[in-house]
């Protein structure tokens, strides 16, 4: 990738990571670990490697995501705000009554979200369905899946990702996003997923594992697994919950917190004077 690019994603990374603290403060509390370990990622799927078209968010030819982690419904909200699907001022809607963004992803309310996921496991099998349909169609669009490392708890999962590979499904992406915690604390602590790379290469995935929180390696790896073909794909994204700001990823459970007190409000100042710091310095 040229450093201009990469200086534009890193900007775009910086705004998803800046609305994701604004709603959840506004909001008094939400699910922040979850959502700003997948920052990355997102950028580089809505602004470099995906199709899309906010003015169009049912466009055929655009590629599909799906939340499976529907609970970090904030990094795809702040990233469609971003793209234009719809006003940043329904950010500060989050989970109010009647929003268009509710806490986690629903295909009926929002542009741009094509799954309603929240019921872990369940995201597996509609992108399992989703890269399958469009195989039948001979539609060219990708399906990028998110699944939580904990989220992987669910035997729907493996259910879906046997589904996957028999299929040979290789416009499918399957994301898991491996930031170690889940609702509880340590994932190895609740439900050890041992190496998850082997394992998803016993299940027949052309797997890669790289750091989740590296746009570029992020970049590289995706069109790695595009030209990759007659194979399921698996990138591991070796994240860190709550990775971008020392105060979220130093507090080991903060799958959801609440805005209730100096100290979570003062670090988010600080964090969100920082990210602006690289929004103004930079070209996008
Ligand atoms: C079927 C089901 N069981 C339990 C929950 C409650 N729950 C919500 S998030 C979560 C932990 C998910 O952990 P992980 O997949 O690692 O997500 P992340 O760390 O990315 O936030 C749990 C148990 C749920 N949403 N769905
Ligand atoms: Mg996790």
């Amino acid at each position: 990738m040229e450093d201009k690019q990469l200086k534009e994603l890193e900007v775009f990374a910086a705004k998803i990571r800046r609305d994701i603290l604004e709603m959840l403060q506004h909001r008094g509390y939400g699910h922040v670990g979850g959502s700003l370990s997948l920052v990355e990622a997102y950028a580089v799927i809505y602004g470099k490697q995906g199709k899309f078209d906010p003015a169009n968010p049912k466009w055929e030819g655009r590629d599909r995501v799906v939340l499976s982690k529907g609970h970090a419904g904030p990094v795809m909200y702040s990233t469609l705000a971003e793209m234009g699907y719809f006003p940043k001022d329904w950010l500060m809607t989050l989970n109010d009554g009647g929003t268009n963004l509710p806490s986690h992803t629903d295909r009926n309310k929002t542009p741009g979200v094509d799954a309603t996921t929240g019921s872990l496991g369940q995201g597996t099998s509609q992108a399992a369905g989703i890269a399958k349909a469009l195989k039948m169609k001979g539609a060219d669009p990708f399906v990028y899946l998110f699944v939580g490392d904990g989220e992987l708890n669910e035997g729907q999962c493996w259910e879906a990702f046997q589904f996957i590979a028999k299929e040979k499904l290789d416009n499918l992406i399957v994301f898991i996003d491996d930031n170690k915690r889940q609702l509880d604390g340590w994932t190895a602590d609740v439900m050890e997923n041992f190496d998850l790379a082997k394992k998803m290469e016993a299940f027949g995935f052309f797997t890669q594992r790289v750091d989740g929180n590296d746009l570029a390696a992020v970049d590289d790896a995706m069109t790695v697994a595009k030209a990759h073909k007659g194979e399921a794909l698996c990138i591991v994204l070796d994240t860190v919950k709550g990775a971008g700001i020392p105060f979220f990823e130093e507090t080991v459970m903060n799958h959801s917190m609440k805005w209730d007190n100096d100290k979570i409000n003062e670090a988010t100042a600080e964090a969100i004077a920082k990210l602006d710091e690289i929004i103004e310095g930079g070209v996008a």
